[in-house]
């Protein structure tokens, strides 16, 4: 039996869960949950990365003796090291605006179809390589992305956990290792790019006084990437299911053994993003949960289950939005996007919170829908079984739209499935018999309980709505 702590930080919340993994046994405990979200100061978004690090300090000193520690956050975002190893500046938030237009000035350095045969990345304004051309570098000796940043202040040690370094759209997807052309044709200092390790390396021990731990706690490179993470706890039986990391993003794809770099799987910009064991993460990044959170936070409602009772009686596709729009994309009043981007459109705005929720669920359960089957077709893999995974799996309206719009059985659950596979990977790294990830799936399976969907209603209705609902980006 093992012990260990994941640290698994979301954009809007973060928490220390204590997990105990043995053969057949896998629990998780919530230590601390804390609050996270932009901050903006002087126009610029940022994380407050001190209180994420107290907050993990926190939650990992209530724990005492552990075997071990796993840090695993959303991707793309870093924090620069100085020459002396302090931080440069407050980590940037990916939603920030200094990345606009950012994206047409890297691809006329190096144009999208090369960009992609290296990297196999979906092209997202806020990817690292955009976030680096819209900074200044001069005193900067190491990038680190923020698992690797927070596990720098616990262990002193420096480095590039793999999975989520594969989001900077810096990495060659065929090597694994940094493109040292890409860096040089974007004008990137080399010297910020730490040597790679792999989840499962041990980065260091917990140094004891500097975060008031139990001596002698290794810290363990897990998928360091959240939706990696979280894809390790898919409790799929066999290779034909699909899943929908579903929380502020839906990340929506397949795992793959190698990935699709075609002109088709680009220009349906799907992503080849690394996954835990060299597995490929084949998906695309549809806005998810966010318009929905912004919107309570405008409407200042945080009863989130009497919207969806209210969104479950509204009547059915009265308005649809198109999610993926750019517009979406950054902090603000959501409602009023939606009214504007309805009325662009040609459709009457909705009237209630309860419409207006219901459009932006059947919207989503619309962009999984055709995101899935291009997945399909693109990687030329057929599948029979959705898992929905990750705070979304106890949204039952969206599951249930997200069954019948894809016409396939809904598995919802673990809710914690980025926590479950950071403290998976750290238990076999540390010498439980969990050789694979089907023997972590299957541990999955038989510890959590899951909630299945059936498809229901017409599919012809489905049909109809994905005809009135506009391109995505
Ligand atoms: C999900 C996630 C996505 C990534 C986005 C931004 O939490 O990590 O996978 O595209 O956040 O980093």
């Amino acid at each position: 039996m093992k012990r260990v702590a994941a640290v698994d930080l979301g954009a809007s919340s973060g928490r220390v869960m204590l997990g105990d993994v043995g053969p057949d046994f896998l629990q998780l405990r919530e230590l601390n949950r804390f609050w996270n979200g932009p901050v903006r100061v002087h126009g610029r978004l940022h994380w407050d990365i001190l209180h994420l690090y107290r907050s993990t300090l926190d939650g990992l000193q209530a724990a005492g003796a552990l075997d071990g520690i796993g840090i695993d956050s959303w991707a793309v975002d870093y924090g620069l090291l100085d020459s002396d190893g302090r931080l440069l500046g407050n980590p940037v938030h990916y939603r920030d605006a200094r990345t606009d237009g950012v994206m047409e000035r890297v691809l006329e350095e190096v144009p999208a179809a090369e960009l992609y045969a290296v990297t196999g990345l979906q092209q997202l304004p806020f990817n690292t390589i955009c976030q680096l051309s819209a900074e200044k570098l001069e005193q900067a000796t190491s990038l680190l992305m923020i698992p690797d940043l927070l596990g720098y202040w616990l262990t002193g040690e420096i480095g590039a956990e793999r999975t989520n370094a594969s989001t900077t759209q810096l990495l060659d997807v065929r090597t694994r290792e940094w493109s040292d052309e890409l860096i040089s044709r974007m004008g990137l200092p080399r010297r910020i790019f730490p040597e790679l390790r792999e989840p499962g390396d041990v980065i260091g021990t917990a140094l004891p006084d500097e975060t008031g731990l139990v001596p002698g706690i290794p810290v363990i490179a897990v998928g360091s990437h959240d939706t990696a993470s979280s894809v390790v706890a898919v409790p799929a039986e066999h290779d034909r299911f699909a899943y929908i990391s579903s929380g502020t993003w839906s990340l929506v794809g397949l795992e793959l053994d190698a990935p699709v770099l075609t002109d088709e799987a680009r220009d349906a910009n799907f992503t080849n993003e690394g996954g835990v064991d060299g597995r490929i993460r084949f998906l695309r990044n549809v806005m998810g949960l966010w318009i929905l959170q912004e919107c309570q936070r405008v409407w200042g409602d945080d009863d989130l289950d009497g919207l969806l009772r209210d969104a479950a009686a509204a009547p059915p596709f009265a308005v649809l939005i198109d999610p993926d729009a750019p517009e979406f994309l950054a902090p603000g009043n959501m409602p009023a996007r939606i009214d504007e981007h309805c009325r662009a459109t040609g459709q009457e705005p909705p009237r209630s919170r309860g419409a207006v929720v219901r459009c932006i669920l059947e919207s989503l359960a619309l962009a999984y829908r055709r995101t899935l089957r291009s997945a399909q077709t693109i990687a030329d893999r057929e599948v029979d079984v959705l898992h929905v995974i990750g705070g979304g799996s106890q949204n039952e309206l969206l599951c249930q739209l997200t069954a019948d719009a894809s016409g396939l059985p809904v598995l919802a659950g673990p809710v914690e499935a980025s926590a479950l596979g950071n403290v998976l990977v750290q238990a076999r790294a540390l010498g439980e018999p969990l050789p694979d990830l089907s023997a972590m799936r299957a541990l999955v399976r038989s510890t959590h309980s899951l909630r299945r969907y059936e498809p229901q209603g017409k599919p012809a209705d489905w049909d109809a709505a994905e005809s009135r609902m506009i391109g995505t980006r």
